[in-house]
């Protein structure tokens, strides 16, 4: 038998993947829920990895040239946090204990910023891989900004754990073949091939090879036949680095439960506890020293805990390394300093334009193309593109160089017709740090996005989406294109920023605030067709859209007889509104809310500055789903958008067919203010 690669005695070997076990097993048990097999089966890769490959300090998780780890497989969180707690990270037997409890470090799924050492938040099957791609995009792209000859800082790999359902998921499909694309070559996952999910067997449900599909979005592929042979398992990870100019994936057959001698391989260990007899069975067949419930064997965790001194070692090395670095390239050391700890450079936004005196009409897809140029500028840091519709989002960076292979400091992404696949991966490169991702497509597709901008937001990930096409003001394409719900759908989602900027100025203030923003996601949502200019030395200025709505255009008493809402596209028709309005009597304001979010984060003496409790005839325009606008407009308001489906015609048609125009703006503040009266009468 040829000698463990941990250098250890079989028998200590056997006593620290067993503490794996019995941890996950007794704390889905004490919990009475969760998820035993999967921990169980993967013992053996996750001691391995995390011992002799994987290079961290579980004094410090957040070494900048630390390796990535993601549990791709969530539900398998038993397994991070025994690996966590046996490696010496700040995570004590106490928390293991209280798994899935109220405020425990240990929730049900791994959560960023929860637990010290989970470097994403997974549960969702797929992102978990995406993300890794985007880790590791990141690494090479910062890799190539600042290694300089004898000077590699940057320079770690990204291993990801997945399952038949991450493999199984759309996602997983987009960014892998983004991954092989781009040679990712430090990338490496390993594919629990338990031919299990939920359900029953996976010929349930498929039928794909997994080798020779990763094989198609050239890979590199390997195959271990027993998840529990250490030497095998060694030799593959080493193969996986040795592979330098593609990704790797390891196909390693497991059993879900390994070690339950009545319950291995059964699906049945995927989600429940095993129950205390087969829990008492699995200790004795593993032949565990005790019985007693999260007990950790001494010997055992005195082996676990080297990995604390190696890490200790590998860090110290490279802060000398890192020091030497300094020394040569003062600058570069301090820039990527600050581009690790997400802050931007003084003076990043000194080419931002104002744009508060403009006379052109525009698109403001096209005022957002041209304040990109001046933010990429300031922020030599952000990166990004769009899902194959950069010419029509405006999401080139001129200049930027396409991110490849051969380019990997370009910084314009090409991430191919993947709304899914650009979101994981997106916030895949903000986890990493030291990358200001950004990412573009048509408002509607925003829906094919959706659980990873969800993702982002509930990580608190400062990723930009640029939404373009954003009503069915973008017309002809017609109501598959065109968005109706989107925007107050994603207005109702925690934690997310909306930005529906009016005009060039509000879109530079857009832009502003999003690159601001470091503890969650923005989105742009910015129009195909041109928007008439707005004099910002007649209006207000732009940079009150910092206060979500303001008052853009006062009426001529105080205080206004009506006020109208409006965002985006549609605050030109609340103007023109407003002096039909004016010109026969009734004194109207006109205020612009470009944000929702921001409005609502502000305090109510202001929320009510802007619109008076007293003045209750208000009315909301918007080119969008009327769902939710009673928020702001109160009863006696109204809501002037679209309830229903677009259709195919010019712009304008349907701005006239639908009932969006200024009369009808007009005709419902009248109704209003009549509602008003007879209330009042
Ligand atoms: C997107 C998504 N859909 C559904 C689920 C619910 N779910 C959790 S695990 C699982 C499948 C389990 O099979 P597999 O991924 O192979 O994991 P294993 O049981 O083998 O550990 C499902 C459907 C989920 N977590 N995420
Ligand atoms: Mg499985």
């Amino acid at each position: 038998m040829p000698e463990s690669p941990t250098g250890l005695s079989p028998e200590l070997d056997q006593l620290c993947i067993d503490a794996i076990r019995v941890l996950s097993m007794d704390a889905v048990q004490r919990a009475n829920c969760g998820h035993p097999g999967t921990p169980m089966a993967l013992a053996p890769l996750g001691y391995l990895l995390w011992t002799r490959h994987l290079r961290h300090n579980p004094a410090d998780p957040a070494w900048a040239d630390r390796d990535r780890f993601v549990l791709s497989v969530g539900h398998a969180s038993m397994l991070i946090y025994s690996l966590l707690h046996l490696t010496g990270y700040d995570l004590s037997m106490e928390e293991i204990v209280n798994f899935r409890q109220w405020g425990s470090l240990t929730p049900g799924h791994p959560e960023l910023r929860h637990t010290p050492g989970v470097e994403t938040t997974t549960g969702p099957l797929g992102q978990g891989v995406a993300n890794s791609v985007g880790m590791a995009l990141a690494e090479r792209w910062l890799a190539a900004r600042f290694n300089r000859p004898g000077h590699d800082v940057v320079d770690h790999y990204t291993y990801a754990f997945c399952s038949d359902g991450d493999l199984m998921e759309g996602i997983s499909h987009e960014v892998a073949a983004m991954a092989g694309h781009q040679k990712l070559s430090k990338l490496i996952w390993v594919f629990d091939d338990n031919r299990i999910t939920i359900e029953g067997g996976t010929d349930l449900s498929t039928a794909t090879d997994q080798g020779d599909r990763f094989l198609g979005y050239q890979w590199h592929v390997q195959h271990v036949n027993d998840g529990t042979d250490l030497v095998a398992l060694d030799q593959a990870l080493i193969a996986a680095r040795a592979a330098t100019d593609r990704p790797s994936l390891i196909v390693m057959k497991t059993r879900i439960g390994e070690g339950s001698p009545n319950r291995a391989g059964h699906h049945s260990t995927h989600g429940a506890p095993l129950g205390e007899e087969e829990i008492a069975a699995t200790k004795a067949n593993l032949a565990y020293p005790s019985l007693e419930p999260f007990h950790v064997d001494p010997d055992g965790l005195a082996a676990w805990r080297t990995t604390a001194d190696r890490g200790g070692e590998l860090q110290a090395d490279w802060s000398t390394r890192f020091q030497a670095y300094r020394a040569e390239h003062p600058e570069l050391a301090e820039e990527f300093g600050r581009m690790m700890a997400g802050e931007l450079a003084t003076g990043w936004d000194a080419e931002v334009p104002g744009y508060e005196n403009i006379d052109k009409a525009d698109a403001t897809r096209s005022w957002s193309g041209k304040v990109l140029q001046a933010v990429a500028a300031g922020v030599p840091n952000l990166i990004g593109g769009s899902a194959d519709l950069g010419s029509s989002n405006k999401t080139d960076i001129d200049d930027g160089g396409d991110l490849s292979a051969n380019n990997p400091e370009g910084r314009v992404i090409h991430f191919g017709v993947r709304e899914h696949g650009m979101a994981g991966v997106m916030n895949g490169m903000a986890l990493h740090g030291g990358i200001r991702p950004f990412g573009g497509t048509f408002l509607i597709f925003s829906d094919y996005m959706r659980p990873s901008i969800r993702l982002a937001a509930l990580m608190g990930l400062p990723v930009t989406y640029v939404f373009t096409h954003d009503s069915i003001g973008l017309g002809e394409d017609g109501p598959t294109h065109q968005p109706i719900e989107q925007l107050m759908s994603l207005r109702s989602m925690p934690d997310l920023l909306d930005l529906r900027p009016a005009d060039a100025a509000e879109t530079a203030v857009a832009w502003r605030i999003a690159m601001e923003r470091t503890e969650g996601p923005t989105w742009l949502s910015l129009t195909r067709q041109s928007v008439p200019p707005l004099d910002r030395t007649v209006f207000a200025s732009a940079e009150e859209a910092r206060r979500g709505a303001y008052v853009l255009a006062e009426a001529s008493n105080s205080p206004p007889h009506v006020v109208l809402i409006a965002s985006g596209s549609e605050v030109g028709l609340a103007l023109e509104a407003k002096e039909a309005l004016e010109a026969e009597g009734t004194a109207t304001r006109v205020v612009s809310m470009p944000s929702w979010w921001l409005f609502t984060q502000q305090d109510p003496a202001y929320q009510d500055l802007v619109l008076p409790p007293q003045v209750p005839a208000r009315v909301a325009v918007e080119a969008g789903s009327t769902f939710g606008w009673a928020r702001w407009v109160g009863d006696a308001g109204a809501a002037v958008g679209i309830d229903h489906f677009g259709a195919s015609a010019p712009a304008e048609t349907l701005y006239e067919r639908f009932g969006l125009t200024s009369e009808d703006v007009v005709a419902t503040a009248r109704a209003s203010l009549e509602k008003m009266a007879r209330a009042g009468a």
